[in-house]
C-alpha cells in the first residue's frame, strides 16, 4: 500500500485512514498528492471491508495550503491544459463517510479538503483560514462555495477576504467543525468516532450522505423527493432486517452491509 510519495496509508479494523506526509513543507498539497489522496479514497471506496476513511496530518499539522512553490509559475493557459481541479471533483464522488482529524494548520487548499470530508474533528489549537487574499489569489478549489453554505456570505467574505486565522472554538461555534479534542488525543477521538460509525450499516450512512447533500443542492420538494426514494431503498437491505429484528430481540445489531 506505500508507493506513495506523499502520504502513508493504513487500515485499522473497518477504518482506512490517509495520513498527509510532506512535515518539511507542513503537507503543503502539491498535484502529486492531491492525486495521491483522491487515488487512495476511491481504492477504499472500493474495498467492502473499509466502511468509514479517515484523513489526518502528523501530530503538528493538517495542512497549510497547496504547495506555493508549485503554483507561482503557473498561467491560466497551464491551469486549463493540466484542468488540476478536475481531480478534486472527485471528492464528490466518494459515498462512504470521510473524516478529517486536524491537528494544527488547515489553510488554504488543506481547509478545502477538510472541508471536502463530511465531519472534521479538530485539536484545540487547530487553526483554520484561507489566506489566499494574502498571495493576491482566492481559493479556488471549492472554499468560497463550501464556507459560505456553511457559515453564511457575510462571515464567509470577513474571512476570506481577511485571510486571518481561525481558533478551533471559533471554527465550532460557527458550525465548521464537529468536535474539539485535546490535541495529543485527537487522532485517538477521531478513530473513536469512526469506529462507531463503522459499525452502523454502510447502506444507510450512504443513502444518509446522499440525501443529507442533496438538501445543500436542490429545491425543497426535490430533496424530500430523494429522502423518500432512500428510506424505501433501505427496505431492500439485509441490515434494515437486521436492525429491526435485533431491536426486537433485544441485542445489538450485526450490520454487514447487503
Ligand atoms: N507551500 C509551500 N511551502 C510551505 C507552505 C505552502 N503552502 N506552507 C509552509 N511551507 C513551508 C515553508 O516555506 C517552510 O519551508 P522552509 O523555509 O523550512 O524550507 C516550512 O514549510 C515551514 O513553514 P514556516 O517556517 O513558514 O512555519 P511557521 O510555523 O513559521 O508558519 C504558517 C506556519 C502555516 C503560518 C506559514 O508557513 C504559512 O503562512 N504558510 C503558507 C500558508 C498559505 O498561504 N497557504 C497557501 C494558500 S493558497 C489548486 C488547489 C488548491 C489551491 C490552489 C490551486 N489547484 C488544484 C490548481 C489552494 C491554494 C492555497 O492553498
Amino acid at each position: 500500500m506505500s508507493e506513495y510519495e506523499h502520504i502513508l496509508v493504513r487500515t485499522e479494523g473497518k477504518v482506512g485512514v490517509i495520513e498527509l506526509n510532506r512535515p518539511k513543507s507542513l503537507n503543503a498539497l502539491n498535484r502529486k498528492m492531491i492525486e495521491e489522496i483522491v487515488g487512495q479514497l476511491e481504492m477504499f471506496e472500493a474495498n467492502r471491508q473499509i466502511r468509514v476513511v479517515v484523513i489526518q496530518g502528523n501530530e503538528k499539522t493538517f495542512a497549510a495550503g497547496a504547495d506555493i512553490q508549485e503554483m507561482m509559475g503557473e498561467t491560466p493557459l497551464s491551469f486549463e491544459m493540466a484542468d488540476p481541479f478536475s481531480v478534486w471533483d472527485r471528492f464528490m464522488s466518494i459515498k462512504k463517510p470521510l473524516i478529517a482529524s486536524v491537528t494544527g494548520y488547515a489553510l488554504g487548499g488543506g481547509f478545502e479538503l477538510a472541508l471536502h470530508c463530511d465531519l472534521i474533528i479538530a485539536a484545540e489549537d487547530a487553526k483554520f483560514g484561507f489566506p489566499e487574499v494574502n498571495l493576491g489569489v482566492m481559493p479556488g478549489a471549492g472554499g468560497t462555495q463550501l464556507l459560505t453554505r456553511l457559515i453564511g456570505k457575510r462571515k464567509a467574505l470577513e474571512w476570506i477576504w481577511l485571510g486571518e486565522h481561525m481558533g478551533a472554538k471559533e471554527a465550532k461555534e460557527l458550525g465548521i467543525i464537529n468536535r474539539i479534542t485535546a490535541p495529543e488525543i485527537v487522532f485517538e477521538e477521531t478513530m473513536r468516532f469512526a469506529e462507531k460509525l463503522a459499525e452502523q450499516s454502510p447502506i444507510a450512512l450512504r443513502l444518509i450522505k446522499e440525501a443529507v447533500n442533496k438538501a445543500e443542492d436542490v429545491p425543497l420538494r426535490e430533496g424530500l423527493t430523494i429522502e423518500r426514494k432512500n428510506f424505501y431503498l433501505a427496505f431492500d437491505s439485509k441490515d434494515q432486517k437486521e436492525g429491526m429484528r435485533a431491536f426486537v430481540e433485544k441485542r445489538r445489531p450485526s450490520f454487514k452491509g447487503e
